[in-house]
């Protein structure tokens, strides 16, 4: 395998909105990211991936994008960001920004030509469409709700959004606007970033029949995804984007990719493939209902395990995965993934272990590493997020009461993850002077940074220790490059795998008890040594005993 610059990297996602506030507006914004840089340095963050900072309406929290050349206002200014880059670089780190190309914002100038001449050629960025029968082309649900199509006024044409009705999707068949894109994304690189986590990449190839499905839900309306699954040919892009931009640049991409296609995977991620790496979702879609994450199944501890660890060995052979518990659009991971019994510094921990050390690329989502949690909140008033007014509103449809509604909410709305980072005890967690744009979980006072840079046993220590053990130079080779094989997967909610360097021959197990009981594992033969454990040494138990080594974990217990 051909050696690149990423492969035993750890990055860290940055959510600027509600990372730090530095003129007391209540806004995250690039300052505050500047003068933290030393905070994530010293935790041994190598690459940043920063969510949109360019200019936008933020109807979807900068996920609609005006103009892809300017910062937004309240995030601060060129100047600003050429500052990040030049600060990370001293520090010898490495940013990557966020590419939505899918859509832009309906306030782009190319949809407001667009709109002012419907048959003109900027509608050809975009996906214009007659309507049928006086309706919409066809009966495409947007991720957000409601119809896909919307009617560009004045017209009896309507345009595709598979978002909200203010990200127009972009027409990639369309070569003027692949060649307009392919120019942003090389004078971002032009500015000294390392590359790109893209976003909802599986959607730029469309079905161009546009064909109506059977109804999947009460509104007659069927799920994009549908129309998306039905569509071939997405490589050829791909492709092309990596030869006019990613390869001038040796760029480390992550490409946000859903309902890959049977054997696309070397095709994405192979040693030559679209992407670097792309986020193992496989967790994630777990927490999908029937309609959506409103009416999503409690998390199934062997579901989840055997999700991973299908992804681990199907990556094998082929590349290397983006390893998540956490991102902005996803639960707090210690909520989430973690039984109630679990929920402490301790469970914390192991499921930092378990994850981190899994084959591919770990990505820490901001505030995870001191194990923020998911927020109660009394009334849907209290959300900002779209999709969880969406969400939100199907379930009163379906006929949940308020409290059902809400508490779906409390499990699975991205507003979990978005609410203003702790930095410590004071008035909003040392956030913002002012009023937060999103009001802060109140357990800032017990969760923060600031305790937790203060003790040893913390969970940020830990995540620091963590780090500092998967880049250690006598173990670097195997948590990078080492086989992945899954461990005592008979015995009820263990995880636990081998990582193995089969040059050297080391072998790693990492084993973490997600049970309420006390297991006692059977070991092939003693442990050299104990590497890593989550602060209850007291309770593992290795027994060196040469005729039955065996290892004791207690509940919540965690070891390397
Ligand atoms: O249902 C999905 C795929 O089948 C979605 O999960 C979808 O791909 C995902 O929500 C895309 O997310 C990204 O693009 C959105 C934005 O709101 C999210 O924050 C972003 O991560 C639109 O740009
Ligand atoms: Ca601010």
């Amino acid at each position: 395998m051909k050696r690149k610059w990423w492969h035993d990297k750890v990055a860290y996602q940055i959510y600027p909105k509600s990372f730090l506030d530095t003129n007391g507006d209540g806004i995250g914004d690039l300052k505050g990211i500047i003068s933290k840089l030393d905070y994530l340095k010293e935790l041994g963050i190598d690459i940043i991936w920063l969510s949109p900072v360019y200019e936008s309406p933020f109807v979807d929290q900068g996920y609609d994008i005006s103009d892809y050349y300017k910062i937004a206002e309240q995030f601060g200014t060129m100047d600003d960001f050429d500052t990040l880059v030049a600060e990370m670089k001293k520090r010898g780190m490495h940013l990557i920004m966020d590419l939505v190309v899918n859509h832009c914002s309906d306030k782009h100038e190319w949809f407001q030509k667009a709109l002012a001449d419907p048959d003109g050629p900027y509608a050809g960025y975009f996906y214009f469409r007659e309507g049928k029968d006086g309706k919409a082309p066809s009966n495409y649900r947007s991720y957000f709700g409601g119809s896909a199509w919307t009617k560009v006024p004045g017209t009896n044409k309507y345009y595709l959004h598979t978002f909200a009705k203010e990200q127009p999707d972009l027409n990639w068949e369309n070569p003027v606007v692949r060649k307009k894109i392919y120019e942003m994304i090389n004078w971002w690189f032009e500015k000294g970033i390392s590359g790109f986590r893209i976003d909802a990449i599986i959607n730029i190839k469309k079905n161009l029949d546009f064909p109506s499905f059977p109804a999947d839900g009460d509104d007659g309306l069927v799920s994009c995804d549908k129309m998306l699954a039905s569509a071939h040919g997405i490589g050829t892009f791909l492709e092309e984007m990596k030869h006019e931009t990613f390869d001038k640049y040796d760029a480390f991409t992550v490409g946000e990719v859903f309902h890959l296609k049977e054997d696309e995977l070397r095709e994405f991620i192979g040693e030559d493939g679209h992407f670097s790496t792309k986020f193992d979702f496989s967790a994630h879609v777990l927490s999908y209902g029937e309609h959506g994450w409103y009416d999503a199944p409690a998390l199934d501890f062997n579901r989840w395990r055997t999700a991973l660890f299908d992804t681990q060995k199907a990556d094998l052979t082929v590349g290397f995965e983006a390893n998540i518990i956490e991102n902005h659009d996803e639960p707090r991971g210690a909520t989430h993934y973690l039984p109630a019994h679990a929920r402490n510094e301790a469970g914390v921990k192991m499921l930092a272990a378990t994850y981190f050390l899994l084959r591919g690329i770990p990505f820490i989502y901001q505030g995870q590493e001191i194990g923020m949690t998911n927020c109660v909140r009394n009334d849907i008033s209290e959300y900002d997020d779209i999709s969880t007014k969406d969400q939100y509103q199907a379930a009163l449809n379906a006929g949940c009461s308020k409290e059902a509604a809400l508490h779906a909410c409390y499990e699975n709305s991205r507003d979990n993850a978005r609410t203003p980072m702790q930095w410590d005890n004071s008035l909003h967690g040392g956030f913002t002077t002012g009023t937060p744009w999103l009001a802060e979980n109140p357990n800032y006072t017990k969760i923060n940074v600031t305790d937790q840079l203060n003790r040893p046993d913390s969970v940020l220590s830990f995540y620091k220790e963590l780090i500092a053990l998967r880049k250690a130079p006598e173990y670097v080779e195997t948590f990078t490059y080492g086989t992945f094989a899954a461990a005592y997967e008979d015995v009820d909610h263990m995880f636990a795998y081998y990582r193995t360097n089969e040059e050297t021959g080391q072998r790693i197990l990492v084993a973490g008890n997600f049970g309420t009981d006390t297991v006692t594992l059977p070991l092939e033969k003693p442990a050299d040594r104990v590497l890593l454990t989550n602060g209850k040494t007291a309770d593992v138990i290795l027994t060196r005993n040469r005729e039955s080594a065996s290892l004791v974990l207690g509940s919540c217990d965690c070891v390397v």
